[in-house]
């Protein structure tokens, strides 16, 4: 087998102008694979660390050249003469050189960095896609593998806006029943259809950092409103070819034991907002709701998941932050009916996994979702598609670092479409002969 023969980062911007890593793996027999980390604005307090320099004479303290240092000189000796299919080994390796419980010291972008190049690393050994590579050694689905439902954030409020809105994600998701090209066309025709919309309205129509439309408007209920409204326009069918659903990203809004959004004067308590999201639920059907509720209020989850998540995919993004621990308390405790899967809240590709495995066997929805600061790169997309995730969360149909990754799922589409119609027609040959 192939051997890790080099390893090398290096600073390169992510979409919001933020440095992030870029890792290159070159193996014995000079294949290379190159991967870089995305970054969360709205961050969960129990995501694994990130390793910022704090030099304010670079990049607003934000430079990462502590966590390159770090994989160009201890990662890279411990990892040299390795085998990149031993994902689990190399990952659980660098859990160990870190020897901390949130990756602090040698940096989570550091960390992911690597895992990710190794990953595809691995791929490339066998060369195979990763989706399939992935999909081979973790056995995370076993039918062949399928493209996941696109689901699109198509206005963007609070840390993601540039408007007034105190949620942070307004998405639109369309019937499951669709081919994901279908899916993705939909996606795209309503994206349109609301920039008309808003511009109708005179509204601004400017985008936020995941590329949804970032207006101004009165109550954040009225962003759902005018999400119907573009539907209308269009020969797509809201409550049957496409539905709504919210990331409010509520923890970001949380003060003094209460919710503070524009929709009304008071701020809520925990029971009121239970009964606000009964009532929208009511208006809106909603299809899913993350991160409803502040990510350490674990009895509040459990009672809406209680009262609506038998028809609402009730999705624990911040509250569980791809952490093991926290997602078998969510289990134990019926907090949330689906998770939202983010490797970098973790650190390496097989936690991710091993915490993906252990929502599947909950019969928990999986959602595999990119951060508000994105690369071009599109490993998210075959990560989605090899772990046999339900769901993929990729931000709006627009901008280069999102479509990158809805566009990659495209030709993931084509390929397996390929590969069925040469397996049938193999099969065909041979009951022929
Ligand atoms: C989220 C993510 C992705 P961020 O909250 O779901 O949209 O945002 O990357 O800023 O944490
Ligand atoms: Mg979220």
């Amino acid at each position: 087998m192939a051997k890790i023969a080099e390893l090398k980062a290096r600073e390169i911007l992510d979409s919001r102008g933020i440095p992030t890593l870029e890792t290159t793996v070159t193996l014995d027999d000079a294949k290379k694979a190159t991967s870089s980390v995305p970054s969360g604005t709205s961050t969960g307090i129990h995501e694994s660390v990130e390793l910022r320099d704090g030099d304010a004479s670079r990049y607003q303290g934000q430079g990462v050249l502590k966590a390159i240092e770090n994989v160009n000189t201890v990662i890279k000796k411990n990892l040299l003469g390795l085998d990149p299919a031993r994902q689990t080994d190399i990952d659980q390796l660098l859990v160990n050189l870190d020897a901390t419980k949130n990756k602090s010291n040698l940096g989570s972008n550091a960390i992911l960095s690597v895992s990710q190049a190794v990953c595809k690393a691995g791929a490339l050994a066998f060369n195979l896609p990763v989706y399939e590579y992935l999909q081979k050694k973790y056995q995370l689905h076993k039918d062949s593998p399928a493209i996941p439902t696109p689901t699109f954030n198509v206005i963007n409020g609070g840390k993601h806006g540039a408007g007034n809105l105190d949620f942070q994600e307004f998405l639109i998701i369309p019937s499951t029943r669709m081919t994901y090209s279908q899916a993705l066309q939909t996606g795209v025709e309503i994206y349109h259809a609301i920039e008309k919309v808003l511009i109708n309205h005179s509204a601004i129509h400017s985008v936020g950092i995941g590329g949804g439309f970032a207006p101004n408007l009165y109550k954040n209920a009225d962003a759902l409103e005018l999400i119907i409204e573009a539907i209308r326009t269009t020969d797509y069918k809201y409550g049957e070819d496409v539905f709504l659903g919210l990331d409010v990203a509520a923890s970001h809004f949380y003060k003094g034991g209460k919710y503070k959004i524009k929709d009304r004067k008071e701020p809520f308590s925990t029971k009121d907002f239970i009964d606000y999201y009964k009532d929208l639920n009511e208006q809106y059907r909603l299809y899913s709701l993350e991160d409803p509720l502040y990510e350490d209020d674990w009895k509040g989850w459990s009672e809406l998941t209680r009262e609506i998540g038998a028809n609402t995919v009730i999705i624990g993004d911040d509250i569980l932050t791809t952490n093991k621990e926290r997602t078998l308390k969510g289990i134990e405790e019926k907090s949330c009916t689906g998770i939202l899967a983010k490797p970098n809240q973790i650190g390496t590709i097989s936690q991710a996994v091993e915490v993906i495995s252990i929502a599947k066997d909950a019969n928990w929805q999986i959602i595999v979702s990119h951060r508000s600061g994105e690369t071009n790169d599109d490993f998210i997309a075959d990560f989605a598609v090899g772990v046999g995730a339900h769901y993929a969360k990729f931000g709006a149909p627009a901008r280069g670092e999102r479509v990158a990754k809805y566009n990659r799922l495209l030709k993931i589409e084509s390929e397996i479409a390929a590969k069925t119609t040469e397996q049938k027609s193999q099969s065909r040959k041979q009951n022929q002969q």
